[in-house]
């Protein structure tokens, strides 16, 4: 017998009465723990009865192409169990064997930025172009061992002199291209290395703890609306010293079209993560220190905290 759970809109009681199948779309929230993982849907907490936390295991849960339907029959069926818990310890990033890809010069912001960094190398004018192209720029970030998870350090290279965070919005492509959950992101970036050339955009992008992803997976059947707030936050020594917001409607491109342009010719078995550019950099005058904690916070998937090792 199927059991009715309770999976409604805030203050819509209708909703409890009717079956999981006519029910509205609800938020679910998928971690990856140090002691396996955990669904968290309306406050409650859910754990597979039959599940061990190996990489495999993830990966073959993440990969679905109906993780979220996958997920909400698990719970239904009774195959995730109700668990008492009031939080989670040890979030591990929520990756499997997934490349990460980012998509870049996504948001005025990023353009203004890329302009003025490449000035004197006068490598300005491709990042307007691509700005307004109909391509997107993509490209590779990281393997799974370049990727940090929440309360990690993420690292500045040693012969950079200049470094960023880049908080964005990250997606979980399944592999037959369909987005079937979103994170948070920090694209870790040497301001001073792809300024100087642009054809450096590889080192300056992708070493040892260049990227952080988590805290969850967000599961959601219908795309994030545009209102949705991407936030970051630089604390040095306990101190605010920058924060910045955006909103997903100030992005160039359609989520959907970066996958579809990443996937022209391009297969990817265990699907990948694509970060979705930055609208947020810090003033020219800021470079990241060891010891910085960053904080980026997005609508409805929770709060990224790294610090600088
Ligand atoms: O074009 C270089 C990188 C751009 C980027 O990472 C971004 O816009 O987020
Ligand atoms: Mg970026």
């Amino acid at each position: 017998m199927s059991r009715v759970i309770s999976i409604t809109h805030p203050g819509d009681d209708q909703d409890k009465r009717l079956p999981a199948k006519t029910r509205r779309p609800t938020i679910m929230k998928l971690y990856r723990t140090a002691s396996g993982c955990f669904v968290e849907e309306q406050d409650q907490f859910y754990k597979p009865s039959a599940y061990s936390s190996d990489a495999d295991r993830w990966d073959s849960l993440i990969t679905r192409d109906d993780l979220y339907r996958h997920l909400l029959r698990g719970i239904q069926d009774g195959n995730w169990k109700p668990v008492g818990l009031t939080g989670l310890e040890n979030i591990l990033a929520p990756i499997g064997s997934q490349e990460v890809w980012a998509a870049g010069v996504t948001y005025y912001r990023s353009r203004e930025a890329r302009l003025e960094e490449s000035k004197q190398a006068g490598g300005g004018g491709f990042y307007d172009r691509v700005y307004d192209a109909q391509r997107p720029e993509l490209f590779f970030k990281a393997t799974p061992n370049r990727v940090v998870g929440p309360e990690e350090p993420v690292a500045i290279r040693d012969d950079s002199t200049w470094s960023v965070p880049e908080p964005e919005l990250a997606l979980l492509v399944s592999p037959k291209g369909t987005i079937t959950g979103y994170t948070v992101g920090n694209d870790m970036s040497s301001r001073s290395i792809e300024g100087e050339n642009p054809l450096y955009l590889p080192q300056a992008k992708v070493y040892n703890r260049c990227c952080a992803l988590g805290p969850c997976l967000l599961l959601v059947e219908t795309p994030l609306p545009s209102s949705t707030e991407i936030r970051m936050e630089i604390l040095r020594e306990g101190r605010h010293e920058f924060h910045g917001a955006t909103l997903l409607s100030s992005m160039k491109r359609d989520p959907a079209t970066l996958v579809q342009y990443l996937y022209r010719n391009n297969t990817f078995p265990s699907g990948c993560f694509l970060l979705t550019g930055t609208g947020i950099v810090p003033p020219d005058t800021f470079t990241l220190k060891a010891g910085d904690e960053i904080r980026i916070t997005i609508t409805s998937i929770g709060t990224l905290v790294n610090s600088v090792g």
